[in-house]
């Protein structure tokens, strides 16, 4: 049980300590984050994937508390084990923080061997702690033993008390002091931590955006179905789906920030500025931005208005020509400060799509977890294979010298998003009652536009929905039919055509490798 107890305070130490090293070192260097990060870039696709999709946003959040459970457990065991072989114990703490410290010099964002300090000296802290604990456990035993020997050669019985009460309470004080200076460390890397981010909030605090040169026209007004239910047509920032491997939102600050353009036929390689980027013109675009990972009727798309700079005239002033135009490189491949890498053909990038650099979301600066202070959006390309957020390096190369993140990890190397559509009401399992029942939702084909949505009733014939006004061809379209419902259980379902005359398949695949297909249909029961 003591012995237990102390592993479980060496842990707790070294985790307190490692947190205020990494404060000073770089957060992303815990041992937690580092380990967590390596864990993530590991799991196979098909187990992110899952993740993604039964966690959400939150699969981080789950992961951490994994890494947290499984080091508990091997705390406790580690700290049984020190009762008496203390020397093994304490080496079985040192050998945890190895696997900190190899996880977090091995991330791609590692700046170097420093990054191991935090898991190093958090473990150093516990091994000592569970040595000294165990120290004191141990005495507690010899002693019980040796009185209970000098007990049976016939000593007084009183000494027993006496000399078991004096362990206790040096266990007690170092276990308690062990405990609060933990804390105490723990306490002060969280508060250093924050303060780092300061500048970064600062930077973002102080960042005006300048009316755009190219602003966008106005949402028509029936852009939005006046249906109870519907997603509304511009997403919220705060209601933004979030999909990235990032344990710790990057922090960056404005002023610091640099972007580096460079690689094969960049004939004039620069290096910008934030306030370089706000001296250009700026553009407004509405764009709806689609996750590989969203299921048939998930939730992983959000259109938003964003501001930034074209990508393809800064291309072209460095020197760079599109393949068909004779340039060398086929592939843009954008990289992160936390060393997410994604790749881009460089033809979808400036065949005259608004591919951007954006800056603003929604009349705002970039959320840092959308990517402050500059990330990439790309029309018609799912967001693994173009919407690099916390961008600081872009380097053009070609597909066939270089794998970006997510294609090692068997995701395709090119994937346009697939026309797809939703049915946002009524909701499964819904039960509206007999009679007129507005059935409503969002199809999207980006950067080819949505020219028709079905909806069928059970088995029966596909009946043309009402198309909301077109914002443009880059963002979805909301519909609506107005179903004449008869009592009973029915399947509906829903299938969009985009403007290249494609019907959307039924045929269902998995997300992976490129994007799920198939139709989207809700069972309701109209009482
Ligand atoms: N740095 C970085 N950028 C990233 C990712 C990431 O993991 N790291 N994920 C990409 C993926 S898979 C998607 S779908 C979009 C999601 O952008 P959002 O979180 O702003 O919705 O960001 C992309 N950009
Ligand atoms: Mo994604």
């Amino acid at each position: 049980m003591l012995g237990a107890l102390s592993g479980a305070l060496a842990g707790f130490a070294s985790l307190g300590v490692a947190e205020s090293v990494s404060a000073a070192v770089r957060p992303q260097a815990s041992p937690i984050v580092a380990v967590g990060g390596a864990a993530i870039d590991r799991t196979p696709a098909p187990v992110k994937d899952w993740a993604i999709r039964h966690f959400g946003t939150g699969d981080k959040v789950v992961l951490q508390a994994g890494i947290l459970v499984v080091l508990a457990l091997f705390a406790l065991a580690l700290g049984v084990l020190a009762v008496h072989r203390r020397r093994t114990g304490a080496a079985g703490v040192l050998v945890l923080g190895g696997v900190g410290a190899v996880a977090a010099t091995g991330r791609p964002d590692s700046t170097g061997l420093g990054d191991a300090l935090p898991s190093l000296t958090g473990a150093v802290a516990g091994a000592l702690l569970l040595y000294v604990l165990a120290g004191r456990l141990g005495q507690a035993d010899r002693r019980t033993d040796d009185v209970g020997r000098t007990g049976a050669a016939g000593s007084p019985a009183g000494d027993e008390p006496s000399g078991e009460d004096w362990d206790r309470r040096g266990f007690v004080v170092a276990a308690t002091a062990a405990a609060a200076a933990s804390t105490g460390a723990g306490v002060l890397g969280r508060t250093l931590n924050g303060r780092r981010g300061r500048d970064a909030l600062a930077s973002r605090q102080r960042v005006v955006l300048p009316a755009p040169g190219s602003p966008a026209s106005a949402v028509p007004k029936g852009a939005q179905v006046r249906v109870a239910g519907v997603s509304p047509f511009v997403t919220p920032n705060r209601d933004f789906y979030r999909v990235d491997t990032a344990l710790v939102v990057p922090k960056v600050d404005a002023g610091a920030w640099r972007l580096r353009i460079h690689g094969r036929g960049v004939r004039r390689p620069v290096t910008l500025s934030f306030d370089d980027l706000l001296r250009r013109e700026l553009v407004e675009r509405d764009i709806t931005l689609t996750c590989v990972s969203n299921e048939v009727g998930g939730p992983y798309v959000g259109n938003a208005r964003w501001t930034g700079v074209r990508l393809a005239g800064l291309l072209a002033e460095c020197g760079v020509r599109a393949p068909s135009d004779g340039g060398p490189a086929d592939q843009l491949v954008a990289r992160s400060v936390d060393g997410m890498t994604i790749g881009s053909p460089v033809e979808d990038v400036m065949d005259g799509r608004d591919a951007l650099l954006a800056l603003g979301m929604n009349g705002q600066p970039l959320p840092f977890e959308h990517g402050f202070p500059v990330r990439m959006v790309v029309p018609g390309l799912y967001g693994y294979v173009s919407a690099c957020k916390w961008i600081e390096d872009i380097e053009l190369t070609t597909f066939d010298a270089y794998d970006p993140y997510w294609v090692r990890r068997d995701w395709a190397r090119q994937a346009p998003v697939k026309t797809q559509s939703r049915i946002d009401t009524p909701k499964p399992f819904a039960r509206p009652e007999a009679g007129t029942v507005m059935v409503a939702g969002v199809a999207w084909a980006q950067h080819r536009g949505i020219d028709k949505v079905e909806v069928r009733v059970d088995d029966g014939p596909w009946q043309t929905a009402t198309l909301a006004a077109e914002d443009s061809r880059d963002t979805w379209r909301q519909w609506s039919f107005a179903w004449t419902a008869t009592k009973g259980g029915h399947t509906l379902t829903v299938r969009a055509t985009d403007r290249t005359g494609a019907v959307q398949t039924d045929e269902r695949t998995r997300t992976a490798p490129d994007g799920a297909s198939g139709w989207h249909s809700t069972v309701v029961t109209v009482d």
